[in-house]
């Protein structure tokens, strides 16, 4: 199975941590084709040049290449809870292309999923507090 995860990047790496732990869980049920979103040395600011192939990527390069791998994905996961419009833009390209596709939401006290996510009858929505619920939620989707 190919998995296509996105979790915000230009929006904030606070969570990346979080991405890493959530794709290594995926990567038990085949393979994640966008590693990189939990990368620690990928930062919110630009460029990094130690990810390889990944030097001197224009941003078309970067979303040319993101929309292949989304075409060819069997399954997307997406954290979303800090708000990106990247991944805004690939989840409605997801429904779009009428994939399967999971959103996590991790509850915080004050903040709400957008209702353009929350309401897509497109996409599988579910709210989280704990590492080992995201994951239970995957374990329900994926199997
Ligand atoms: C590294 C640091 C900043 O920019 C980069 C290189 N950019 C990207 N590399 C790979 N995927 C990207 C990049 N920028 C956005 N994406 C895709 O959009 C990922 O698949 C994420 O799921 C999503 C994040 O969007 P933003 O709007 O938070 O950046």
């Amino acid at each position: 199975m190919k998995i296509y995860f996105a979790g915000s990047i230009r929006g904030g790496r606070d969570d990346a941590p979080l991405y890493a732990r959530l794709i290594a869980h995926l990567a038990t049920f085949g393979e994640v084709l966008t590693e990189h979103v939990g990368a620690a040395d990928v930062t919110a600011a630009g460029e990094v040049p130690t990810i390889s192939g990944e030097e001197g990527m224009t941003d078309r390069e970067i979303h040319d290449r993101d929309l292949n791998w989304l075409e060819s994905s069997d399954a997307v996961v997406a954290e979303v809870t800090a708000p990106s419009l990247g991944v805004g833009y690939e989840l409605a390209l997801a429904v779009r292309e009428g994939k399967r596709a999971l959103c996590l939401f991790r509850l915080k006290e004050g903040t709400s999923l957008s209702a353009m996510i929350a309401g897509s009858p497109g996409l599988t929505v579910r709210e989280y507090g704990s590492f080992e619920e995201a994951c239970g939620h995957i374990d329900d989707f994926l199997r």
